[in-house]
């Protein structure tokens, strides 16, 4: 057994009871820390969100000096209304089925301006003070909103003491592909104490989250959500806004990748100490940490954002006693269909409508659920309190978790239930690659690889400045594949080790054609001796394909940009090369993608070399080069 399926087993093995004692838990540098003013914050702009809230106070966790989570609990308009609204939409006449997104946006003229200030500090969600990444020190980060078609600003300055960047996920980024966010890929890091603006169109609406890919910075809190206000797909009355769902580690992020990549064989997969509900959830009954509430009336119908912001944990959300209505995955509106639960993978979103009808005097909880697929220790469950509008808001709920609630099912929905909204049928690929998964050593340390190639990355040379100047003759270790100027690329990504895999694809939604069992070893890497493991001498091997061929609702198959690939399992995932561009095709587990689980995508390089890249590339490269002159990076991961 492979060191990863030894820490998994493990991981499992611990996870049914509380540690024995509660942890005092603070770092002495934390301590030093104090929980007084931290870094300087400037004035936040004014929310664009005007809406008429139905707000009700959510107590602060913990008693750090954040945790103020402005939106938690929040209703949200349908729409942004500071700006023209022809035919009484900001996005005029175009709707959810009359409008190819991946083609066509409102061209609104409208900018949403953000000003960020990402600077370490003092957090306690839980009621465990730790040191966390925070954006104009809230955890989570300050939401974006804008509407379909808007462009949408953010002006980010570093003040930590180490390099940082921001990826919206899900974003296209069409025509703006250098603001994608990724270090080493598609910019220099953003260096200490400089600024950098990242400008981008929503060109997709629904709910997202952006968080740092600069290496696992997101794991100490870097993320907030994105809610892009579009045409509706599904009756509902109220908007409920963001439900992040995220597990959370009590340590710093530098230390764990210290345990993650030690020498092999004493390599160990940080397990999660505790799961939030936007941010909240008190371990163990912690004193003085809050629950996260949301109040709702009899008789309407809430759209409710569940987003998982989750390091690397697999969620399963239910609320008692209510079914739900999927409307979307990932920024994909959906055909509506009902269930009593949510799965979702590290990066996924999927939109719910619940229709409230219990008694006026009615409080459940809604649960997240940690999967027993996932690394977590500690508490594996969070609560949050769902008040109708004649309920005792100060006594918590009773309620039972429903029958799935603890169902221990890893993988997304079956394929057959999620057909897209608006209809594409894909095209035949013009190229195909068979991906076998495998984690081995390197000689020294175990990483992951993608049919026989790890990644990392190189901080100081973003690949796509180097395609832009016509240099696409990479670094072996930059795992890049030129797929020229084919019009549609086909993934069969073959998992037969134990471990679960978000596959995430930067600049794409994709095609989900098929899900299958995968299981050969010997057949997927061409061995004898029944090992899962790559040739990693070099060179393009074949591998077996598991794939039979098959394929779910051929003229209408899912679309998402994260899909879970299961132990045992292989998925085919296909799309179009209409977005010139290197994107990175990760894993979205965070410990995994920090140890080579990147594939890096070269889509037509011609176009790229066309690219109007600004100069602020270029600087933000220079300030990065000389902050690296004088200062030393403790990459010991592959940098994303
Ligand atoms: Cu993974």
């Amino acid at each position: 057994m492979s060191v990863f399926a030894k820490a998994a087993v493990a991981a499992l093995a611990i996870r049914d009871g509380p540690p024995a004692a509660f942890p005092s838990g603070v770092p002495a540098a934390v301590a030093a820390m104090g929980a007084g003013p931290l870094a300087s914050s400037p004035a936040m702009p004014p929310t664009p969100s005007s809406s008429a809230l139905t707000a009700f106070p959510v107590p602060m966790g913990g008693g750090a000096a954040n945790s103020s989570q402005g939106w938690n609990g929040k209703t949200l308009p349908p729409f942004l209304t500071d700006n023209p609204t022809p035919q009484g939409y900001p996005w005029g006449s175009m709707t959810a089925n009359n409008t190819n997104y991946y083609e066509s946006w409102p061209d609104t003229g409208v900018t949403r301006y953000y000003d960020f200030n990402v600077a370490r500090g003092v957090c306690s969600p839980d009621g465990v003070e730790v040191q966390c990444i925070l954006v104009n020190n809230e955890f989570p980060g300050p939401i974006i909103e804008a509407n379909w078609g808007d462009m949408i600003e953010v002006k980010v300055t570093n003040n930590l003491e180490e390099g940082t960047s921001i990826h919206f996920h899900g974003f296209l980024q069409k025509d703006t592909q250098w603001m994608d966010g990724v270090p080493g890929v598609s910019q220099c890091p953003i260096a200490p104490n400089k600024t950098f603006t990242y400008r981008t169109r929503a060109e997709l609406y629904g709910s997202a989250w952006y968080h740092s890919h600069f290496e696992e910075q997101s794991a100490n809190g870097f993320y907030g959500p994105i809610v892009v206000y579009g045409p509706k797909n599904a009756e509902y009355d109220e908007d409920l806004g963001p439900i992040l769902l995220g597990d959370w580690v009590h340590a710093y992020y530098k230390d764990l990748l210290d345990e993650l990549l030690a020498p092999f064989p004493t390599a160990k997969i940080p397990p999660s100490d505790n799961v939030l509900i936007n941010g909240l959830n008190p371990y163990y009954g912690a004193a003085g940490a809050a629950t996260a509430k949301f109040a709702v009336q009899s008789g309407k119908k809430y759209r409710l954002r569940l987003i998982s912001t989750a390091c690397s944990s697999t969620q399963k959300f239910s609320i008692d006693n209510h079914k739900m209505t999927v409307i979307a995955n990932d920024f994909v509106p959906v055909n509506p269909y009902t269930t009593d639960h949510v799965t979702l993978s590290v990066g996924q979103r999927t939109d719910v409508v619940v229709e409230f009808d219990a008694d006026p005097t009615t409080s459940v909880w809604m649960r997240t659920f940690i999967a027993p697929c996932s690394e977590a220790q500690g508490q594996t469950e969070a609560k949050a309190a769902i008040f109708y509008e004649k309920a005792d808001m100060n006594t918590l709920p009773t309620s039972s978790p429903g029958p799935s609630a603890y169902d221990s099912y890893c993988g997304n929905d079956d394929l057959a239930l999620t057909t897209p909204f608006f209809p594409i049928t894909p095209p035949m690929p013009s190229h195909e690659d068979v991906i076998p998964i495998s984690a081995q050593s390197n000689g020294t340390h175990l990483l992951w690889y993608m049919k026989g190639r790890t990644f990392r990355t190189n901080y100081n040379d973003p690949m796509l400045l180097e395609a832009k100047l016509g240099n696409m003759d990479f670094p072996y270790i930059g795992n890049v594949h030129n797929y020229g100027s084919n019009s549609s690329i086909l993934f069969v990504v073959e998992n037969t080790g134990p471990m679960p895999h978000p596959m995430h694809l930067h600049g794409h939604n994709m095609f989900i054609l098929a899900e299958g069992p995968c299981t050969d070893n010997n057949f997927v890497f061409g061995r004898e001796d029944g090992h899962a493991e790559a040739r990693i001498d070099g060179g393009d091997q074949t591998y077996g394909n598991c794939w039979d061929g098959h394929i779910t609702n051929p003229e209408n198959p899912q679309r998402r940009d994260v899909q879970m690939v299961l132990p045992g399992q292989y998925i085919v995932v296909q799309w179009l090369q209409d977005n010139p561009g290197v994107w990175p095709f990760h894993c979205h587990l965070t410990w995994h993608s920090a140890a080579g689980f990147v594939w890096s995508v070269l889509e037509r390089p011609d176009d790229i070399m066309k690219m109007p890249i600004p100069s602020t590339m270029a600087q933000t490269c220079r300030d990065w080069s000389d902050w690296t002159g004088s200062h030393v990076v403790d990459q010991i991961d592959d940098g994303l």
